[in-house]
């Protein structure tokens, strides 16, 4: 006789997007399928991940993207895979892509839906043939515009109004994390059956943490604040439990889920080179800082709330300082 269980041992993600959705009324279904669709696109990627060094996606394609980064092999099977997998599910209006330098409209034989998907494929692409946790970001947002083909506006939200963000990590197993709006939890995928099982369910992030996370490379070019900031972390200091430990792996999306569960900061911050940072507002700050806010931590470009930024252009970059909400507040 089967007893009735509440273990999330049987929660996969579907399921978890459909129950949350049936206790919303009104719900449509549309962002399970949103969600699923995701999934499925991870899932085709990560099989080209997992045996990149066995088949010549390795390397590079001799193409250069709007940021002027080269563009990898692998890169670009994401973000093709993700557009194909996407462009027909009759619930976006439009989409943008961190490897494209205009919006991507959707075919006009699709439906035209209520919702615009922005998505990095690829990030921590530095890392892709060092085998090393890569991942993919997605955001998501509910058009301004009206109807029919998906505008600009629809894309450049402030981050506060997206109603979804999650990131996909590929690294010693496969992780979705994402939130709704209602928690922000992760699935791992059991590669035995295919899919992503519920495994981390309403991650808090820490309010404190002794773990540091910067490219002190860069220190050079940092302003002396910055400088000043983190020599402070690395001050011998038993009370305020200093100095703190460096982990930097170069994938934002690692560094950033591993600050997620652990606690403490990682900061990309504006130096003399690149004043506004290295990473991408739409494409990365602004759905981490989603998560990692929704999870009780804080997200700032070192004068503001991430989340407040009202977008002016597809590509712009932003200061990132993300984590703990007292190790930002330190910050
Ligand atoms: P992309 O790989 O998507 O271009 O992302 C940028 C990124 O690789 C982040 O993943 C990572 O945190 C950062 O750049 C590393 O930059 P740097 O090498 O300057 O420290």
């Amino acid at each position: 006789m089967v007893q009735p269980t509440q273990s999330s041992k049987f929660m996969t993600l579907v399921r978890q997007i459909h129950e949350g959705e049936q206790s919303h009324p009104g719900a449509t279904g549309e962002f399970s399928d949103l969600l699923h669709g995701l999934s499925l696109a991870a899932k085709l990627v990560w099989r080209e991940v997992t045996k990149a060094g066995l088949v010549n996606i390795l390397g590079k394609t001799d193409r250069l993207n709007i940021s002027g980064d080269e563009v990898k092999k692998l890169d670009e099977f994401a973000d093709e895979t993700i557009f194909k997998m996407m462009d027909h599910v009759g619930h976006l209006c439009v989409m943008a892509s961190e490897e494209n330098e205009d919006l991507l409209h959707i075919p006009e034989h699709y439906p035209q839906g209520r919702y615009a998907l922005i998505y990095d494929p690829l990030d921590g692409s530095s890392n892709i043939d060092a085998n090393v946790t890569i991942g993919s970001i997605f955001s998501i947002h509910r058009r301004v515009s009206r109807e029919g083909k998906g505008t600009m506006d629809d894309v450049l939200q402030p981050g506060h109004k997206q109603v979804a963000a999650g990131y996909i990590l590929y690294g010693s197993s496969m992780m979705f994390v994402y939130c709704a709006g209602h928690g922000v939890h992760g699935f791992t995928l059991d590669p035995t059956v295919g899919e992503f099982l519920l495994s981390h369910e309403n991650i808090r992030i820490p309010p404190r943490g002794s773990i540091y996370s910067v490219n002190e490379g860069n220190i050079g070019r940092w302003k002396p604040e910055m400088q000043r900031y983190v020599q402070y972390l690395k001050q011998e200091d038993k009370e305020t439990g200093r100095p703190y430990s460096s982990r930097y792996i170069g994938s934002l999306v690692a560094d950033v889920h591993r600050t997620l569960l652990y606690g403490g900061i990682y900061c990309y911050p504006g130096d003399t080179r690149s004043p506004e940072g290295k990473l991408r507002l739409m494409y990365e700050n602004n759905p981490l800082a989603y998560i990692v806010e929704h999870a009780g931590g804080a997200a700032s470009d070192g004068r503001q709330r991430i989340l407040d930024i009202q977008p002016d252009s597809l590509h712009q970059r932003s200061p990132l300082f993300v984590g703990s909400v007292e190790e930002v507040r330190l910050a």
